[in-house]
């Protein structure tokens, strides 16, 4: 039978059609007019659950936020011109981070470039150099070998962005008018568009075997006979089955675990022995270093938060294996060597030998089990000694008052190090998510959001002042799709991160220059958005918010003003008592 149709229509229902297919669940779309083909599209896939954000910037990092809660690849689609480029922050973060978006750019044909051509810049590859695939598919042609390229290049965006690699891939979708559904270019034989389907079982991640070398086995071996090692995880999903072996590899050859807080293990129901959450602590003393200075490091996930780690590493002149399987490489100095593989296989191949370890590692693990414990009592009597409310306690509060199984996303700059320098072990299930794949303060507030869409559990932000100004526009997508995000907004009135830099003593050009105090009322500026907003003023304030918000589902900003320098003060008084009595402790420890 022959049917009128649109072709860039026809081209687009295509493409996400496939799409759909693999399992792809929901795409963000931008308004525009030469987009009209896709968005149309979307608009009638049963399969897709759209969603509409006016700002691309925005709709980016919202996307970056469900492709992460849902561990699965979203689609966001936008117009030609700098809507495509205004994606690129967030394209960057899904890069670094490994998280899968299949972007899909409208664009002008190719021959309007450099004519002058109303919103027509160069799309070619445009973010080549933090993009796993990219495909231009060129105009649409509704040819049976034309429309099984696009196919399997809906094939490619997937497997890409999600199997055989991770992160985003880009698709650029010249069209030219019509481009209304209704505006016939063509009448074609029905079965053209129903040509057959690329088979999903196809695609699989090819495991990369005979992963560790002889070499390698033996240089462990040797080490670990003679010497002390030490397991450090940064950032990263992980799953229960490698918690269980890492627990088991750590007792078997008496290794401590240095987990960074975003890592999340420390949050899981079942607490990981051997993971020592005060350990920034602990390497910041001198003197432990007598008893601990690892010379084999085993490290999975990301490159951790902690700088102070890579330099007690360093001092240690410790060998480092990086585990992941794609082999990627985390570790600034570059001294890593990196091991391709699962996590899980890496561990079990180890458990599984007669390898055995140095006769001091369990007595100086049980030092450091009890170093860290004596930090942890410390922590608690400086932090929640005074009546005002001091940044590490306020995410002390927070973690202690979300209900299980809570999703919390942690703003950059000083939230995520306070997580990370100062929170204890809670068995909550806690799922942490973060942007360290670029460490920008962009889209901080996007990304809690999309991660608050599609979960069924409760969702925490914790941002700084100048964060939350700066993804100021996201609270229309809180107040559209009325996202129950719970914002807590801790606000020191500027980059209060910066002053924990040298250039903070430089007083006149710091507060201009640095520091950035924006002075606005946000209260005001979250109620323009018809957005629920409560400041609060003690831990009190904090447990019964947080417990309130937690069941209204309902956006809403807490708002906590802070004092950074009181807080900074506080954090080194926190410092130097648990270097005086680990100092104590070692006075007479001989070696
Ligand atoms: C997009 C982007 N621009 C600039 C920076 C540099 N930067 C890092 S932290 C920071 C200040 C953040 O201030 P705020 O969100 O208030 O957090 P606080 O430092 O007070 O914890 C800036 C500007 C960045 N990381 N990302």
């Amino acid at each position: 039978m022959q049917l009128k149709v649109n072709r860039n229509y026809i081209w687009a229902n295509v493409f996400f059609d496939q799409l759909a297919e693999y399992g792809v669940k929901y795409a963000c779309i931008s308004p525009g007019s030469r987009s009209t083909p896709m968005t149309y599209a979307l608009s009638q896939n049963k399969k897709i659950k759209t969603y509409v954000i006016i700002d691309e910037r925005t709709s980016g990092f919202f996307a970056l936020g469900i492709a992460k809660q849902t561990n699965s690849p979203v689609i966001v689609v936008t117009t030609s011109g700098t809507a495509a480029a205004e994606l690129y922050p967030a394209i960057i973060e899904a890069y670094q981070n490994r998280v899968p978006l299949i972007i899909c750019t409208a664009d002008r044909p190719a021959y309007l470039r450099n004519s002058g051509a109303n919103q027509t810049i160069n799309q070619d590859n445009l973010y080549k150099n933090h993009i796993r695939f990219f495909y231009d598919a060129g105009l649409p042609k509704l040819e049976t070998n034309k429309l099984n390229t696009l196919k399997e290049n809906a094939l490619n965006a997937y497997n890409f962005s999600y199997l055989a690699d991770r992160g985003p891939v880009h698709i650029n979708f010249p069209f030219e008018k019509p481009l209304e559904p209704d505006s016939y270019t063509d009448s074609i034989e029905e079965k053209i568009i129903s040509v057959s389907l690329p088979h999903v079982n196809s695609l699989s991640l090819k495991r990369k075997v005979d992963f560790l070398s002889k070499k390698d086995f033996n240089s462990i071996a040797s080490i670990l006979k003679k010497d002390c090692g030490l397991i450090t995880v940064g950032p990263g999903i992980f799953s229960e089955n490698f918690l269980n072996l890492l627990e088991v590899f750590s007792t078997k050859f008496a290794i401590p675990i240095f987990a960074d807080s975003s890592s999340g293990l420390g949050f899981k129901s079942k607490r990981v022995q051997n993971i020592i959450p005060n350990f920034n602590a602990l390497i910041r003393t001198e003197s432990f270093k007598k008893i601990f200075s690892p010379k084999i490091n085993f490290h999975f996930g990301r490159t951790a938060t902690s700088s102070k780690l890579d330099r007690f590493l360093s001092d240690s002149k410790t060998k480092s294996f990086v585990v992941n399987r794609f082999g990627d490489m985390f570790d600034a100095s570059r001294k890593s060597k990196v091991i391709t593989t699962y996590e899980e296989d890496f561990l079990q191949t180890l458990i599984n030998t007669d390898l055995t370890f140095n006769n001091n590692s369990p007595e100086i693990l049980r030092h450091i089990k009890e170093f860290d414990g004596e930090a942890e009592k410390i922590k608690s009597a400086v932090f929640f000694n005074s009546k005002k409310l001091i940044e590490p306690a306020i995410l002390i509060s927070i973690l202690n008052s979300i209900p299980p199984n809570s999703n919390l996303m942690i703003g950059n700059s000083i939230p995520i190090r306070d997580l990370d320098l100062f929170s204890p072990t809670i068995k909550k299930n806690i799922n942490i998510f973060q942007n360290r794949g670029a460490s920008g303060i962009d889209g901080i507030t996007s990304t809690a959001l999309g991660i608050s869409a599609n979960s069924k559990y409760p969702t925490y932000l914790v941002t700084g002042d100048l964060s939350f100004y700066y993804d100021i526009n996201s609270l229309l997508i809180a107040k559209q799709y009325n996202l129950p995000l719970i914002t807590i907004l801790i606000n020191n009135n500027g980059g209060a991160i910066f002053k924990f830099l040298p250039i903070a003593e430089h007083k006149f050009v710091f507060q201009k220059y640095f520091l950035t105090p924006t002075n606005l009322s946000f209260k005001n500026l979250t109620e323009a958005f018809d957005i629920d907003y409560k400041e609060l003023k003690t831990h009190k304030d904090i447990l019964n918010h947080i417990k309130v918000s937690s069941v209204r589902k309902k956006p809403v900003v807490l708002e906590v003003k802070t004092n950074s320098e009181f807080s900074l003060k506080i954090r080194k008084k926190y410092w130097k008592k648990v270097s005086k009595f680990i100092d104590n402790q070692l006075r007479n420890y001989e070696v």
